[in-house]
């Protein structure tokens, strides 16, 4: 039967990745979901669990003691565990309550999730459309399978996974209502740094989403927007949603929780250009890469010119992963930047007074003790200490197909209940034992930490609990202008190729510089 959209009760729920933690994220996407519904006239409840701390038990009594007629939700795939116990649990209590589950928890595994889980509709990639679309198909007894982006069970059983939906033009999504949300708990809980202009009590943060997926393809990373291309809001679409929060919420700190901020120096001069125009006076820090100056092909003056206008508009912190100091992991990772780019952009960022923090993976397959020691080499070189994580295969990933193929996973369901934190190690596929990499990582840590003076303890090596490189002031030498030729008489062929095909050969080039 037809039900009018008022007449439905509805559910939203965020979920807690890591109850009790000292910092707490106001869920983007989700809000992003819910400002939409709300747009096109559905009333909801929200059940924040994060904020609140609610445990298990008051959630499962929550849904025993409410109809719901649709609960959704929505998670990072690490938290597949608790997210297929609670799905199954509102089917116990309440078997006639629509589930409907969103981003990588589902997304990334429409078909493991379907089968291990007694969810109606699991929507694939962005959110907001497709999940909107799958309700009004229920609530109008149309059939799900002309609904792009979903995945669901037939009449029969049988999952079916739909087309994937074209992505929405980003400037075209509404500005994501916080209203429902306790903002000041979150306010009260974010993620703060030292910062000399400001105390920590002082700092008001909240997200906002610049872009939506990333240009690159690395063999570790998957992200909700993978297959969509690469979009970035409008600056003035930015800088109106800042100026919301700043007037609302009195935020003076702008979080760009984004895959990839700026793939390039031109786009971050854009948006300086406007945040200067706008007279918006905030601080701010964004997800970029190694190759930032480098890949908009800019010289080193210039470089340093966009970098001293991105602190002038307030640039505070740029996050942007080193990932491996080994050039062969590097290949494997697809990652597409040069390792001398990284010392380089930590200067130019230094110059200008802006921060960097960074992060690295350990754990590719053919990680040995040397190259966790090169990857350390390059975070002591350049002064920072990293987010230490562990290679943690992620669903519709290359290293996922990788551990798969090998025998590292044989059953994803229970692979998936196992898997949590980056920086615990999940699944080893090095040749080393476990604690043999655990000892190396924490034997190049602990002189990290003693050479730049960090401050962390045996415990907090690994899990450092945020990034450390603020703390440390290391001066760095001027990173080469022109990299040196190579001397052609320090060139030697280490193995003997016998076809005489040079480009199969192999060959080792003694450089002073690396
Ligand atoms: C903020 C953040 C966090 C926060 C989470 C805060 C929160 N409540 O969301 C914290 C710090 C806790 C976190 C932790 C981790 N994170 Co994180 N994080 C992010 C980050 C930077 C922003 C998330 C965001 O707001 N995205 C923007 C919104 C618009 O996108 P979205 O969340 O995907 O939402 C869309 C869809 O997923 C879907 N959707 C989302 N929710 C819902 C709900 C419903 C009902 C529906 C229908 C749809 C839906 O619709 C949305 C709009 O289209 C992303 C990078 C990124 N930009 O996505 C990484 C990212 C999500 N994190 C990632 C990872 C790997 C982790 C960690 C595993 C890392 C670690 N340290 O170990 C941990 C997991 C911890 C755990 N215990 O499980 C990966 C996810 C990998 C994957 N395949 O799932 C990402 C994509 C980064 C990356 N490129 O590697 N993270
Ligand atoms: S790791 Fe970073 S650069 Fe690589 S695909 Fe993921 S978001 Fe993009």
């Amino acid at each position: 039967m037809q039900r009018s959209k008022k007449d439905l009760k509805l559910l939203f729920v965020n979920v807690s990745l890591r109850p009790g933690g000292y910092t707490k994220f106001l869920p983007v996407g989700l809000a992003s979901v819910m400002t939409y519904f709300e747009e096109k006239g559905y009333q909801f409840t929200l059940l924040d669990i994060d904020i609140n701390e609610y445990d298990d038990a008051y959630v499962e009594n929550y849904i025993k003691n409410n109809n719901f007629d649709f609960v959704l939700c929505g998670s990072i795939v690490t938290h597949y565990k608790w997210v297929k116990w609670f799905v199954n649990a509102i089917k116990k209590h309440s078997p006639k309550t629509c589930v409907i589950v969103g981003n990588s928890v589902a997304g990334s595994i429409p078909e493991v999730f379907l089968q291990n889980t007694k969810a109606d509709v699991v929507v694939i990639g962005e959110g907001e459309v497709s999940a909107y679309e799958a309700v009004e198909a229920i609530r109008l007894s149309k059939d799900l399978k002309n609904v792009e982006g979903i995945a669901f069970r037939n009449a029969q059983e049988k999952i079916i996974i739909n087309h994937v939906r074209e992505a929405e033009k980003i400037d075209d999504l509404p500005l994501i209502n916080w209203e429902h949300f306790d903002v000041e708990k979150y306010i009260a809980k974010a993620e703060t740094m030292p910062d000399k202009d400001i105390a920590p009590e002082d700092m008001r943060s909240m997200p906002v989403i610049t872009a939506r997926g990333c240009a690159f393809k690395c063999t570790f990373c998957h992200y909700v927007f993978w297959n969509d291309p690469y979009r970035n809001r409008a600056p003035k679409s930015i800088l109106a949603e800042i100026k919301h929060h700043m007037e609302k919420y009195n935020v003076n700190y702008i979080h760009f929780w984004d895959d990839l901020s700026f793939a390039s120096a031109t786009q971050v001069e854009k948006l300086c250009d406007a945040i200067l125009e706008s007279g918006l006076k905030f601080k701010w820090m964004a997800t970029i890469r190694v190759d930032l100056f480098s890949r908009a092909r800019l010289s080193d003056e210039d470089a340093l010119r966009v970098a001293k206008k991105m602190k002038k508009t307030g640039c505070y912190s740029c996050g942007f992963a080193l990932e491996s100091g080994n050039k062969e992991i590097m290949k494997m990772m697809n990652k597409k930047i040069e390792v001398d780019a990284f010392y380089k952009t930590v200067y130019i960022l230094k110059e200008a007074k802006i921060i960097s923090q960074t992060s690295v993976v350990f754990g590719y397959p053919i990680e040995t003790k040397e190259t966790i020691k090169e990857t350390f080499d390059q975070c002591l070189k350049a002064g920072l200490y990293p987010s230490i994580g562990f290679l943690l295969p992620l669903p519709a990933t290359v290293m996922y197909d990788y551990a798969k193929a090998n025998g590292f996973i044989t059953d994803e369901d229970q692979y998936l209940e196992s898997i949590t934190e980056r920086q615990d190690v999940c699944l080893n596929m090095t040749k080393m034992s476990d604690e043999e990499i655990m000892n190396e990582i924490k034997k190049g840590g602990k002189k990290l930490n003693e050479i730049l003076d960090v401050g962390l303890t045996e415990d907090t090596l690994v899990k450092s609990k945020g990034y450390k490189s603020q703390k440390i002031n290391k001066k760095l030498v001027p990173p080469q202008k022109i990299r040196p030729r190579l001397d052609p008489k320090k060139i030697k062929r280490i193995k003997n190729d016998v076809s005489f095909n040079y480009s199969q050969s192999e060959f080792q080039y003694e450089d002073p510089n690396l």
